[in-house]
Parts: C-alpha cells; structure tokens; sequence
C-alpha cells in the first residue's frame, strides 16, 4: 500500500463492503480508491464511490447546525450552536415527555452508515430514555423469513464459491448493479462453462451476462419455483438418496407439486412460455452444482416470504445444498460475530416500550394515538424520500406540532422537512467496525480526516444528548474506539482464531467459516421442505397485493447503479448518468398510449402522482413500467418521486416493506414535452 494512503470502509448499504484506500492531504480526501489487498471485493469499486472524495468535501454538506426559520419545509433555517441546539432539543424532549410520557418520542433510522457503532449508537440513549421503538423492516425481513421457513439458521457458503457451480441462475438480483464483485465469480463460473440465467421483471444491466433471460409477471416467481418442482418430480430429476437423507417432507411436497403445479398453470400464472418452464427446470436439475443468487427485489411482495420460501426449496430436491459450488445464497448473517448486546444494550429498558413498524411511518405520524408521535429524531435514513408513501410521510413532517430533529450530511428530503437540523461526519471522519451481509469479511476503520465543517458522528451526539438528558451511566462517556475495543475483547465463535493484528492494522479479515450442513441449522436437522411450525406447513403458490388493484401498470421501484437509495444524489455527475428521473415502458404500451420517447408524463395511483420523463424501451415488458432510482424531490420534474406511488402495506412474514408490489395508470401531461 503506497505510504500516503490510508485504510478504510465503504459505509454504505450494499452487500459487498469493499475494502478502500484513502489519500489524503491538508486534512481533506483528495482521492479514493479500492484496496486491492481486500480478498473479496479486489480494489475494484463501483461507479458511486470512485469519487467518494466528492461526496464527502460536497459544497452541499451541512457545515453547522440549524434551526427553522420559516414555515415548515420551506427550508429555511438559521445557523445555531451546538450548545443551543442540544440544549434546546432536551428542553423540548422534556416537555412532552412530561405532558406525553417518552414514548411520544420516535427516533428512525436505517443505513445511512453500515458501520455497527455508527449505526446502533441512538439504541442505548433511546432504550434509557424510554423512546418509542422502531422496527427496521424497510429492506428484507420476508427476505430472512422465508429462508429461515426452510433452512433454519443455515448460513450459506461464501459467495466465492459461485465459481464453481456449473448453472446460475441470478434470481431478482441485479447484482451489476447491486453488488459488482459478485459478478465476479458468475464471470469466472462462465469461463469454467457455467451457464447462466437471469430471472427478473425487466432486463436490467445484469441480463448481459447472462446466457437466458426470463422476464416473470412480477411476484409470481414462487409459481415457476413450483412448477420447476413439478418437473423434477415428473422427470425423475432429483436425488433421491440426498432427499431421502436430508430432507424432511418430500412425499407431502410431492403430492401438491403435482397435483397442483402442472406447467401449464405455472404458464399463466408467471405468463412465461411453457418451453422456458420446461427448459430451465430440465436444465437445473441435470446441472451437477446449480447456484441460485436470490436478490430481495421478489420479496418486496404481499407474497414475498413464501416466494423466497419456495425457492429456497429447490436446491433440496436436486441435492444442490450438499455440492460445493451449488446451493442458494440469499446473503450472509454475520450478526453473531459481535456480541452487539454491549451495543445496542437493551437492558437500559426499565420497561418494554411500544414497537413502531418504520415502513408505516405515515401512519404512525398522521393516526397514531396513545400516545401521538410529538417529536421525531431521523439519523442516518431519509423517510421523506426513501420510506413508502410519501404523501402521507410529508404530510406527518409537515405537522406544526411535531417536533422533529434531523442528523445528516446533506439538506435532504427530511432535513428539510426538520425543526433542528444536525450535522453529520462521513464514514472518514470517525471510526467504525463493519462486517457484511453479502461476505464473510470483517472490517476496523479509523478515522483518517478531521470531521468536516461542524460536523459529529452519530456517537458523540448521543453523548451530548444523553448528557443533556441527565443519562449519567459511563457507558455515555466513552468513545466509539473504546466501545470497538470492548466488543473485540469479547469472544464470538465466528471470531474464533482471526489475525486480530491485521484486524487492528484495517485490513479485512476472514470469519471462521460456518458449517453449511448437514446436520442443517433447523429444529429437524433437516432440510424442511415441510414445516409444521408455519401456518402453511408446505409451501404453496400465494397472490400479491397488486393482484386486486384495477390499475394497468404494474410498477418496479428498482435500484440504479448511479445511486444508493437515496444517497448520491449530491454529485452531479451521477446524477447526469442516470438522466433524469425517468419511467421505462414498453413501445407497444407506449405507442398504444399515444406517448413519445422523452414525453413528460403522469404515473399515478390511488396515493399519489409522480411526473417522470418517460423512457420508451422493449427491455421492459408489456404491463410492467420501471422507475429506477429514490431521487431527491429537488431533482424530479414534478414535486414528487416514486415512493408517493408506493403503499404501507406488509410483507406475508417479517413486516417487510412492499416496494414492487404497487400498480400505477401512466398518462401524459398536458402542455409537457
Ligand atoms: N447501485 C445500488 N446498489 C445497491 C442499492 C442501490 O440502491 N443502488 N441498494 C442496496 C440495498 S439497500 C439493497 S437491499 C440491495 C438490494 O439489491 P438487489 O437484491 O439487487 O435489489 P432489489 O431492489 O432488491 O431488486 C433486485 C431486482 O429484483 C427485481 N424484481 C422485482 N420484482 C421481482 C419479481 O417479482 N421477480 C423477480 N424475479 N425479480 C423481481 C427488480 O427488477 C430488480 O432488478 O442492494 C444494495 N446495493
Ligand atoms: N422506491 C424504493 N424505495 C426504497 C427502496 C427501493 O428499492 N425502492 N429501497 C429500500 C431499501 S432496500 C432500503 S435499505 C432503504 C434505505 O433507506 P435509508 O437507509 O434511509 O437510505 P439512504 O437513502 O441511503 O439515506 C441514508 C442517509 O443517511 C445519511 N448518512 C450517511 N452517513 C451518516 C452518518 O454517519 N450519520 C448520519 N446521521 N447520517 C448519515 C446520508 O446522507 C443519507 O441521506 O430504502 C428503501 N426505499
Ligand atoms: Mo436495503
């Protein structure tokens, strides 16, 4: 590594966590790049973070705090001190804490930062102080549960061995885009004659690296998973010892698969050719090592922890589970490599305090009774932009009696929206232990800038607050290094016998290795296809939310590779390359619309309308519309982006968010383009 630069992390919500070099100068950035000593992610970075430096010495960071001086969310503030800023967010919690009780008082974060003292250091103050909670299910719960439905705690093993698989399939993932260095060993498994499949909604980016692509009708791929099982069994493609060894209810699944799940229904059902059916499922079960990377995007559905459930069974019949370079990955769960009790520290509860579902912010600030919510404190996430059904999350932040306190680095949607507006550092000016949900690296980060402007991290606010709260327990007092070194003194298993020298030195550094079964991590032992402990004990075909709604589109809310969620959208350029906020749309439905490529156009449903630039392009399919991107509102053509489209309504399991599970009528605007 050349002596100026230093080590760090990507902070960022993405799977892969890449290892970073830092040069810096005259106390700033001035260049970024990836380490290529990081085993996994190789020193290639993505297109956001190669110029990280432009983000974190933005004209656009907040240098101070803040107070409103206008109407709220007309944006105008005045520059305070911390000292009044502190002291008059205390004055206020005390207030209605006294006229409501604490749990008046909602705090809402995400992942802004994925480092895990950044990111958990409001848990302790809120539990002390007797706050509201919030259950952060806005990104994959359904996710977990449907794997958990068949596999238990089974992790998966590393995403590595995708190299050796002999058939892909890169299942609602647009891992070009969402996680680069994946791609990687799906290239690498190509050059060794793997063949490749893409199962999304539209063609995405990633569809080129892929040998086949098949478009499903959104959430209905539970169905193909199905029929594929159907024609395992009516094939005889399965490995009968393996089933007979490791799983538990193949007879029950049998029976229903057959019954129930003929090709030529799962036809209708996914409006996919029954040739492709056939195809993949012969395919995948005459592969000696079939690989399934299971994206989130087809959990995001009212049926999306059965869709995961049901794929996650697929690899049982086939025996994939038991050969190196097969199986299913839906992520990794590194969370037991910390003790994250000493963190989050639950036991600063005097009571159980009441749990508050994040994506249902709408309605938590606009209906919520017993106590109301009297005063919201956003850290490290953007409700206003990121969170479902915008319309309702604005008109809950517009209310002239809620008091609410935003921790950021960017005037965003939110902040705008605040009474106190905090500065935030970024992932370089503080220090931060990372692990990762897509490997099985672990990461220490120090800072390698002084904070900039007036910035602090989130942990040395929750100091200040906590003081200021008369919280006097020293667990306030210590610094974010001390609470690291505090978790790394205390053994995990995953952490059993790692180079804690090159841990301390920044370097990426390897869990132990779970095992991937068998005997697999469930209450059997055994792979269970059949679970009594669901409420449907065999998987099953179940419909989405946007089954019943008249509307004609349905609409995919889909990552972009030019911006992450809703950050980013502070650099121009990235901005630029995503070209405007626009909504994709098949030619035939274009044209049968009377709208042009270019057209400014309405997409609206029952809660809401958004104006797009509309896209015109025969990588969509018919009936679907895509809108990639969570754009701040500054930057749209209209006073709206995609979540005022997109419903509060939960997952099956998990309380999860349902961002593609939406449908939308699209129209042009009168006097647009
Ligand atoms: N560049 C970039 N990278 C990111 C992010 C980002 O916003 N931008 N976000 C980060 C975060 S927070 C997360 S959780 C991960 C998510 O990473 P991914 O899992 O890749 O992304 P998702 O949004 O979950 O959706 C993935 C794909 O699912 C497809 N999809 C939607 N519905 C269906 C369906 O019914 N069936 C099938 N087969 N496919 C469907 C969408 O079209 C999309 O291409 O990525 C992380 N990385
Ligand atoms: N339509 C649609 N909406 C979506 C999605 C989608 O695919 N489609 N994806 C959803 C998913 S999967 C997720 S995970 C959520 C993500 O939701 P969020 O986690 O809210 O995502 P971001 O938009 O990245 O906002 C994070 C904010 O944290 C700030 N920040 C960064 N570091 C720090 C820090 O150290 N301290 C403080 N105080 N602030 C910091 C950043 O400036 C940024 O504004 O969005 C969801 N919303
Ligand atoms: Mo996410």
């Amino acid at each position: 590594m050349p002596e100026k630069m230093k080590r760090s992390v990507c902070p960022y919500d993405c799977p892969d966590t890449c290892g970073l070099l830092v040069e810096t100068a005259g106390g700033r950035a001035i260049r970024v790049q990836g380490d290529p000593d990081h085993p996994y992610t190789k020193g290639l970075l993505c297109p956001k973070m190669l110029h990280y430096e432009r983000t974190v010495h933005s004209p656009l960071r907040l240098a101070t705090p803040l107070k409103r001086s206008g109407a709220k969310g007309s944006g105008s503030f005045m520059p305070i001190s911390w000292e009044e800023a502190i002291g008059e967010i205390a004055h206020r919690w005390r207030e209605i804490m006294d006229k409501y009780g604490a749990e008046a008082i909602l705090p809402y974060s995400y992942a802004g930062t994925m480092g895990l003292i950044q990111r958990n250091s409001g848990h302790p103050f809120f539990h002390a102080l007797g706050a509201s909670r919030l259950a952060r299910t806005i990104c994959s719960p359904a996710k977990d549960a449907g794997w958990q439905a068949v596999m238990g705690e089974t992790q998966p093993p590393p995403p590595e061995t995708v190299a050796k698989s002999d058939l892909v399939i890169l299942w609602g993932i647009d891992a070009a885009a969402t996680s680069i260095h994946f791609m990687g060993g799906v290239q690498e498994a190509k050059r060794n004659g793997a063949k490749v499949w893409f199962v999304n909604t539209y063609e995405t980016a990633t569809a080129a690296a892929a040998h086949e692509v098949i478009l499903v009708r959104p959430g209905s791929d539970g169905a193909l998973a199905l029929g594929m099982m159907h024609i395992l069994v009516r094939d005889g493609l399965m490995d009968e010892a393996f089933v007979a060894r490791q799983v538990q209810g193949f007879q029950e699944l049998r029976e229903q698969v057959l019954s129930q799940y003929p090709p030529d229904r799962v036809a209708q059902i996914t409006g996919l050719p029954l040739e492709t059916i056939e195809l993949l499922a012969r395919e995948y079960g005459r592969a000696r090592a079939p690989y399934i990377r299971l994206g989130s995007g087809l959990s995001r559905y009212g049926n999306g922890a059965m869709t995961i459930r049901t794929i996650a069974c697929l690899p049982a019949l086939t025996g994939a589970y038991g050969r190196e370079g097969g199986g299913c990955f839906p992520g990794t769960s590194t969370g037991p490599a910390f003790a994250m009790k000493e963190v989050v520290r639950e036991d600063f509860m005097t009571a159980p305090t009441r749990v508050i579902n994040m994506n249902r912010l709408g309605e938590a600030l606009n209906h919520l009774n017993d106590p109301p919510v009297m005063s919201l404190y956003v850290y490290h996430a953007n409700p206003a932009a990121v969170t479902p059904d915008q319309n309702a999350v604005i008109k809950g932040l517009m209310r002239e009696d809620l008091f609410t306190v935003v921790h950021e680095r960017f005037m965003t949607d939110t902040a705008r929206h605040a009474d106190i507006v905090l500065p935030a550092t970024s992932s370089l000016e503080h220090s931060d232990l990372y692990r990762s949900y897509g490997t099985y690296y672990i990461q220490r980060a120090k800072a390698v800038i002084p904070a900039v402007g007036g910035s602090k991290s989130n942990w040395e606010v929750f100091g200040l607050l906590a003081r200021a709260m008369g919280l006097d327990d020293p667990f306030f007092r210590q610094s974010a290094d001390d609470l690291i070194d505090h978790l790394l003194s205390i053994p995990t298993g995953l952490r059993q016998g790692i180079d804690v020298d090159a841990l301390a030195a920044g370097k990426a550094v390897r869990l132990q290795l779970p095992e991937s079964g068998p005997p697999y991590r469930t209450s059997s032992g055994r792979i269970e296809i059949l679970n009594h402990h669901e409420e449907l004990h065999l998987p099953c075909y179940l419909p989405t939310h946007g089954d019943s709604d008249p509307h004609p589109f349905r609409l995919m809310t889909a990552p972009t590779p030019y911006a992450l969620n809703a950050s980013f959208y502070e650099q121009e350029e990235l901005r630029r390359k995503q070209g405007g906020m626009l909504l994709k749309m098949n030619p035939l439905d274009a044209e049968q619309k009377e709208l042009l490529d270019g057209a400014t156009v309405c997409a609206r449903n029952d809660l809401g309308e958004v104006i797009f630039t509309l896209s015109v392009t025969p990588k969509v399919p018919r009936g679907v519309v895509v809108a990639e991107g969570v754009w701040w509102l500054p930057f749209t053509p209209g006073s709206r982006s995609v979540n005022a489209l997109t419903s509060q309504r939960l997952t099956d399991k998990g309380e999860g968010s349902t961002f593609y599970d939406n449908r939308v009528e699209v129209c042009a605007v009168q006097g647009g383009k």
